[in-house]
């Protein structure tokens, strides 16, 4: 059984005592490997999910920019770890990462045995990422391989949230439901339940408390950096 860090849920609690808004977001590097990444000297923040869940449209939300992040016409572009430099309205700066979706079915056994490669290499090396975000598309009942990656983060130990997309298109009972079973389901592998967030980057939803995690996190890596 998988236990959701008790540092994420003490921060849980004063989430929404936090207001801090992106203030600047620009483009830095892509990346093929962990190694090329820039240096691990401020808090970092990394968003997957299967090809096309929404992963670009929210990074841009949380922005409140269009084109941060580009949004993909044909799913399964984004191969690379890419890094968006972050300076929240508190002045503290930190990265902000789109990585590569998962899941795209048009890709060959060794482009996804690449892909696997890169992103075990990023999530179990990257010293600074202090979050990952896996994105679920809330439209969806649940999915056999987002509750398999989730369940990866478990056995890795990677502090980790999800983050439930394109909420505007269903019904908010529709949605309810996809992401009562959704977390329900890992009820047969988690003791305790990591966070959640529903979202919807056309209709700005979300993006609060999401930054609010963000900005109790970084003062609390801050704190552990000194
Ligand atoms: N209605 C609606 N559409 C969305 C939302 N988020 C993303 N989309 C649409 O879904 C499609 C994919 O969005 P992206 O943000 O490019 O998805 P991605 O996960 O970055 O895709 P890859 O980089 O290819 O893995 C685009 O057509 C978006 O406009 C949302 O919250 N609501
Ligand atoms: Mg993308």
């Amino acid at each position: 059984m998988f236990v959701c860090s008790i540092f994420l849920r003490s921060l849980f609690d004063i989430l929404f005592l936090c207001t801090m808004e992106i203030i600047h977001a620009s483009y830095l590097i892509s990346a093929p490997s962990v190694d090329l990444c820039p240096k691990p000297d401020r808090p970092e923040y990394a968003f997957i999910g299967r090809s096309n869940v929404g992963k670009s449209s929210l990074i841009n939300m949380l922005c409140q920019k269009k084109e941060v992040a580009k949004v993909s016409r044909s799913p399964g572009k984004t191969q690379m770890i890419n890094h968006f430099e972050v300076t929240g309205s508190d002045r503290k700066k930190w990265y902000l990462v789109d990585l590569p979706g998962y899941g795209f079915a048009k890709v060959s056994q060794s482009q996804r045995k690449s892909w696997e490669k890169m992103i075990e290499g990023y999530i179990r090396k990257r010293e600074n990422l202090v979050n990952l975000f896996v994105l679920a598309d809330s439209r969806l009942e649940p999915q056999q391989l987002d509750l398999e990656f989730v369940n990866q983060m478990g056995a890795w130990q990677v502090p980790f949230s999800i983050v439930f997309t394109k909420a505007d298109k269903s019904t908010q009972k529709e949605t309810a439901n996809n992401v009562n079973r959704f977390m329900n389901t890992l009820k047969e592998t988690w003791e305790e339940l990591p966070i959640y967030f529903v979202t919807s980057a056309e209709k700005h939803l979300g993006s609060k408390k999401i930054l609010s995690l963000v900005q109790a996190m970084n003062e609390e890596w801050w704190k552990n950096k000194v």
